[in-house]
């Protein structure tokens, strides 16, 4: 079965293909290394860390300008920090006051986030670090593996899950325990998903609670091939990557991925079913740094011209194309010539193509088919140094046959 199987409040999810992940906090105003694993692998004192609070002043924070730049980077979501793992709240919690009411800026930025998102048509997915390195009665598993009282996170939970309208999707993180931990810390993730679902209905959920979710998450990884459960059936998938090497702001990390390889990764996910949510952290200001706005602006044009490509589509595992990757939707194949072939392209394909096209501009590209070999007549020279987007329009059927 080539075609996903997906229950109706998923179908957003996997039409979307393309999110923003945000990583922000307390922890831009260091913006040095490991950014928000600071307060852990520098073993900051608490109290030393609380100074933060008074000095978080991002006057620079404008939810939808945020919201626009997902946009014009052809975004359909956003996925924001809520809480990460030094337990600091972006939000308004009546659980601690450790959390942004409490700064300068005295802002639920939860709250001006989820508007924006409303406002603007972008679904808006929270994550919830399950590790607390900073509530006074964590437990200590061992290592970074700390974690705050259940009551206190499904307290909150509940608060994110009824003070801000609708949300599409919780973003766990680090959940990962033994059943015999779990029965430790009085640990019920079935009880705290049962909850956000009564909550918010048609919310998402990733795996990240120690149970399965909705879908999966592979973390600066791509998988080698469409993601697939035992019986074979194909798994909803995220892939989520930082632009530079860090989630948080880190002012003095240079190594940003071009645009072409974020896009090249962007076609490889959502190739094999997946979609791809590149993260940015904004720095204390909250203003989002300009090497990753010139990044957001670049896919973005590349989305304005080939998004057809990309929302929407399944796995086309039919086709063999060794030159790059394929996408489908309905009757069109779409090829992504990343590696250009010169001028004639064969595959291997038995159905019956009406139309061979440039996505970017609709010009006709010759082709001839004998049997199950399509020959394509392309220009010498490549046309996109990107990603070149043909589609084959094949006769209005439904499945592709399978090639041998
Ligand atoms: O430890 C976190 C990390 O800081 C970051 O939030 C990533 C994003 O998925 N998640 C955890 C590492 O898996």
């Amino acid at each position: 079965m080539n075609d996903i199987q997906i229950a109706p409040y998923l179908k957003w999810f996997h039409n979307a293909k393309f999110g923003l992940f945000i990583h922000w906090g307390i922890y831009s105003l260091l913006g040095r290394d490991k950014a928000e694993w600071i307060l852990y692998t520098e073993k900051i004192p608490i109290p030393e860390y609380n100074k933060l609070v008074s000095q978080f002043n991002p006057t620079g924070f404008d939810a939808n300008e945020w919201v626009n730049l997902s946009k014009i980077a052809g975004m359909k979501y956003i996925t924001f920090t809520t809480r990460h793992c030094d337990g600091f709240c972006m939000f308004d919690t009546k659980f601690t006051d450790f959390n942004s009411m409490y700064t300068p800026a005295k802002c639920d930025f939860v709250a001006e986030l989820v508007k924006a998102c409303h406002d603007s048509d972008i679904k808006i997915c929270l994550y919830y670090c399950l590790w607390d390195w900073h509530h006074p009665d964590r437990i200590k598993l061992g290592g970074p593996r700390m974690f705050p009282p259940f009551k206190y996170v499904k307290g909150m939970l509940r608060e994110l899950c009824t003070n801000y309208g609708k949300i599409d999707g919780i973003w766990f993180d680090v959940g990962h325990m033994s059943n015999a931990e779990a029965e430790k810390l009085g640990w019920n993730a079935s009880e705290l998903i049962e909850m956000i679902r009564t909550l918010q209905p048609n919310i998402i959920i990733n795996d990240r609670t120690g149970l399965p979710g909705d879908y999966s998450t592979p973390e600066q990884w791509i998988p080698e091939a469409p993601v697939r459960d035992k019986d074979g059936e194909l798994k909803l998938w995220e892939a989520c990557m930082t632009i530079n090497d860090h989630w948080g702001y880190h002012k003095d990390d240079h190594n940003h991925k071009p645009v072409s390889q974020l896009i090249h990764h962007l076609i490889d996910v959502v190739s094999k079913g997946g979609n791809f949510l590149l993260n940015v952290g904004p720095m204390p200001t909250g203003k989002i740094q300009s090497e990753f706005v010139e990044r957001l602006y670049g896919i973005g044009a590349w989305m304005k011209v080939n998004g057809e490509s990309i929302y929407g589509t399944t796995i086309c595992p039919e086709i063999e194309f060794p030159y790059g990757q394929c996408t489908r939707k309905g009757n069109k194949i779409f090829l992504h010539i990343l590696v250009w072939p010169g001028s004639g392209l064969k595959i291997h394909i038995r159905n019956e193509v009406m139309r061979v096209y440039l996505l970017r501009d609709k010009q006709k590209i010759n082709f001839k088919k004998s049997e199950d070999i399509l020959t394509l007549q392309l220009p010498k020279l490549i046309l996109d140094s990107i990603d070149t987007v043909v589609v084959l329009e094949l006769k209005n059927l439904k499945k592709l046959k399978y090639a041998n």
